[in-house]
């Protein structure tokens, strides 16, 4: 492998919480066991490369303020290539577990289909070798269906056939080329997938196609024996005005409409949860309420801001309560936590790269542990518990049973004269519980 941007980098090390080393993990120790297994493979971090190895710095106002090497290469493929030498070197560094990509980050576009086919296998291939001499395995694969102006009406809801076919010869490589390289995972973030007016958009048709589209995946990952999962990245907006994979309750009712809410789960961002006017603790309980939980694109949005910032996650409270919810769903499985975020345009020194990652991964290391300590202590969910006590009853249970009708538990509550007294929430006492672990 040629020199890169990294190479002078040694591996960050877990030197433990009193470290003054910058680039060291002060919480991040992967062996550590936690709530009885090691805390890397709770947490499963993944770098994702469109952000830190093709992301150049350019916002809507101003061109590119990094300009890494592999980006002046002439010849695109060779260009491609230094970028993952840069990418295996930066895992190194970082010590990571796993990346995520999406075609286009990978490989560059070639003249037509069958040209943009064939960049990217050979470097699907070049991925391949490089992972044999690294440590870092395939989160999840994914397709860019959203930034060529192909895409600019939508992929699978385009009104454009040729569109929704190009996009499913997409996907289908694209899903090859995750199986071929052992991810776990295939996510599909409705990129264009929404719209800007309704003077122009059939609702009813799209969501359709959207739906479609789906099946096939799903028929297809079954067909090729993919043991990974599908997964859907809600989002309500951005780019367009309205996103149809909007929150994880419209995805759910979406799954269920098109009779795949047994098939697919969900990847939950951050900041697109703030976007829909969530939490993201609330779209993790929510997914796990469904039991579509699949795994994070963990990262944190500015709430002064109305868009997707990407920031690295750095909020104790928030990431905290968003993996409390994990644990309490059983936690990720094959999903994982993958940094999709994105340094600064001012951070302009390949260092910076490595020390986002680093804060990152320390900062969710940290909220773990403050999460299972939650967990283990134990009285949060004996406060749950107390107040829905009443349901363990035997009469509070038959209601919701589906065997009783509306006159007759009219006619019980009538019998027994009922006069229920309200009680208290406990809101400030529970808020005061929680405070003691931060
Ligand atoms: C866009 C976004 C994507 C997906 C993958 O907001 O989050 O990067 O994670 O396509
Ligand atoms: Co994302």
């Amino acid at each position: 492998m040629s020199e890169t941007l990294f190479s002078g980098m040694p591996t960050v090390r877990y030197a433990g919480p009193d470290s003054r080393d910058p680039l060291s993990y002060r919480y991040y120790d992967a062996n550590r066991i936690v709530l009885g297994k090691p805390l890397g493979e709770h947490l499963r971090f993944a770098c994702a490369y469109w952000h830190s190895l093709a992301m150049n710095g350019s916002d809507p106002f101003g061109t590119p303020s990094l300009m890494r090497p592999w980006m002046r290469t002439a010849d695109p493929m060779q260009g491609a290539r230094e970028k993952a030498d840069a990418a295996f070197d930066l895992f190194r560094v970082l010590d990571v577990p796993f990346f995520t990509f999406h075609d286009r980050d990978i490989a560059p576009e070639g003249e037509d289909l069958r040209g943009s086919l064939s960049n990217f296998h050979e470097m699907v291939d070049y991925l391949g070798a490089r992972m044999q001499t690294s440590q870092t395995r395939l989160l999840w694969g994914t397709a860019n269906l959203f930034s060529h102006p192909r895409f600019m009406a939508g992929a699978a809801t385009n009104p454009d056939p040729d569109v929704f076919a190009y996009s499913a010869a997409t996907v289908k490589h694209c899903l090859d080329a995750t199986k071929t390289l052992g991810g776990d995972n295939y996510v599909l973030w409705g990129g264009r997938e929404g719209y800007e007016t309704l003077l122009n958009t059939d609702l009813r048709r799209e969501l359709d196609q959207l739906g479609r589209f789906l099946s096939l995946v799903v028929e297809y990952k079954h067909k090729i024996g993919f043991a990974g999962q599908i997964l859907i990245e809600p989002k309500p907006k951005e780019p367009t005005a309205h996103q149809y994979d909007f929150d994880t309750a419209t995805v759910y009712g979406f799954l269920q409409r098109y009779g795949l809410e047994g098939e697919v789960k969900l990847n939950l961002e951050g900041n697109h949860a703030l976007l829909a006017g969530h939490s993201f603790e609330h779209e993790i309980a929510m997914a796990a309420a469904f039991g579509i939980l699949g795994s994070l694109d963990i990262n944190r949005g500015d709430p002064l801001l109305g868009w997707d910032t990407d920031q690295f996650p750095m909020n104790l409270n928030e990431t905290a309560m968003a993996l409390y919810h994990v644990i309490k769903a059983g936690g990720l499985g094959l999903g994982g936590c993958n940094f999709d975020a994105k340094i600064r345009r001012q951070s302009i020194d390949p260092a910076d790269l490595v020390h986002a990652h680093v804060g990152g991964m320390d900062h969710c290391a940290r909220a773990f542990l403050i999460a299972a300590a939650i967990v283990e202590d134990g009285q949060l969910d004996a406060a749950l518990a107390e107040r829905y006590a009443g349901w363990t009853g035997a009469g509070a249970r038959e209601m919701l049973k589906g065997k009783m009708t509306l006159e007759a538990i009219a006619a019980a509550a009538e019998d027994r004269n009922l006069s229920p007294q309200p009680r208290s929430g406990g809101q400030e006492r529970l808020e005061n519980l929680l405070s003691r672990f931060f």
